[in-house]
């Protein structure tokens, strides 16, 4: 079943086209149920774009990962929305019908902006699967019906404020902790978690970048407390720097920011950057790009684990279908609705005995509460070819 699926997969798939009728782009804002704070700053509440693709056969939903700030990457919500509008759409509508597989080669001339790219393709996929009752799981040739759930636990006031919250996510059944750090805030608190958690746990470290290669001694104090990785700690660009970090810490390094495409994957990878990758599909222009980054970090031998970017129901649903493909064997920041959300846009995704369960239906395989949707919108815009 695992060689079939994934033949499927290298085959290409054949699911007929999406004739777009018209797109709809939508700002949705969600409050989270406590603030998140990262070395880049604090979120208190979740700004997502939605793009709704509409064909007269199904539509699909695809979310936007960009932040309202150009913080975590140079892409922002409103600039996203702006390339999305006036250079990305133009190019599907003058192709006439569409397939997902199809979006990638329409969207490369223009340059950058991968997480506008994703939220287009996402869509377009999800109309497309949804049009022949295919879901995400099996158009991946995923090989688990639930996955395996971290968290992410943002940078604390204190440390006890920090065991608190790190004990609660244990008790709820998180597989896997992960501690967001940033200068002042890491040995210290890696050390408290462990001591109280004791050695078994499975416990990682994030830095968005906030460290320079200068840091490196301090950074090696981590080792003693057999952390799974530490994710990012140097410049997005500064994949040189990673190399040289690895040769000088035990801890293994993992790369998110830097990984934008299986290119930079395999660039990546020869250059010794990276001994494990965060995938998140938004980053890296799709799910498609999403997949083909975990073959070839599979092909070398390089473990992956899908990443999270606080997504809606809808995103979550896509990521757990991605995180539960055989290259994924970390587990990965797909978390329960409820980490984030009060109130999510689809009906809650709660984690049991520690994993999520993969969805099953048709796309996605989640549908949006049009109510709630209408709640969170704050602005909603409908372009015709
Ligand atoms: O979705 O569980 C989630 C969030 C996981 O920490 C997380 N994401 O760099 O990996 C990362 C961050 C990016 C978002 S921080 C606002
Ligand atoms: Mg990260």
């Amino acid at each position: 079943m695992v060689q079939a699926t994934q033949a499927r997969w290298r085959a290409g798939w054949q699911g007929g086209t999406v004739k777009l009728t018209a797109v709809e782009l939508r700002r949705v804002s969600l409050p989270l149920v406590a603030p998140f704070r990262t070395s880049f700053g604090t979120e208190v509440e979740k700004d997502a774009l939605l793009v709704r693709a509409i064909s007269p056969e199904a539509e699909g939903w695809g979310e936007c990962v960009a932040m309202a700030h150009p913080l975590y990457s140079y892409e922002h919500l409103e600039g996203a929305r702006d390339v999305i509008r006036r250079f990305l759409l133009p190019r599907l509508f003058a192709a006439g019908d569409v397939t997902a597989q199809g979006v990638g080669h329409l969207l490369e001339p223009i340059k950058g902006h991968p997480m506008a790219k994703a939220a287009v393709e996402m869509a377009v996929l999800d109309a497309e699967l949804r049009q022949s009752g295919t879901s995400f799981a099996s158009f991946f040739g995923a090989v688990r019906d639930r996955v395996p759930s971290g968290v992410s636990v943002g940078i604390m006031d204190s440390i006890p404020q920090l065991l608190d919250a790190v004990g609660a996510y244990l008790e709820a059944g998180y597989v896997r902790i992960k501690l967001k750090i940033e200068p002042g805030w890491d040995v210290d608190p890696v050390r408290a978690v462990r001591e109280r958690f004791g050695d078994e746990l499975l416990l990682q470290v994030d830095a968005n970048t906030a460290y320079t290669l200068g840091d490196a001694r301090q950074l090696a104090r981590l080792d003693p407390f057999d952390l799974l990785l530490i994710e990012q700690p140097l410049a997005e660009d500064d994949v040189a720097g990673h190399a040289e970090l690895a040769r000088r810490i035990r801890t293994p390094v993992c790369l998110d920011e830097s990984i934008t495409s299986a290119a930079t994957a395999a660039a990546a990878i020869s250059m010794q950057a990276c001994q494990v990758i965060n995938i998140k599909p938004g980053r890296v222009g799709g799910y498609l790009e999403a997949r083909r980054i975990a073959i070839v970090a599979a092909a070398n031998g390089v473990p992956v684990w899908c990443g999270g970017m606080l997504e809606t129901g809808i995103g979550r649903a896509a990521n757990a279908a991605l995180a539960a493909c055989l290259e994924f064997t970390l587990p990965g920041d797909v978390s329960g609705s409820d980490r984030f959300y009060a109130r999510d846009i689809t009906a809650p995704q709660l984690i049991q005995d520690g994993h999520l369960p993969v969805p099953t239906g048709p796309g996605t395989g989640v549908e949006v509460l049009d109510e709630v949707l209408a709640d969170v919108t704050t602005d909603v815009e409908t372009i015709r070819p």
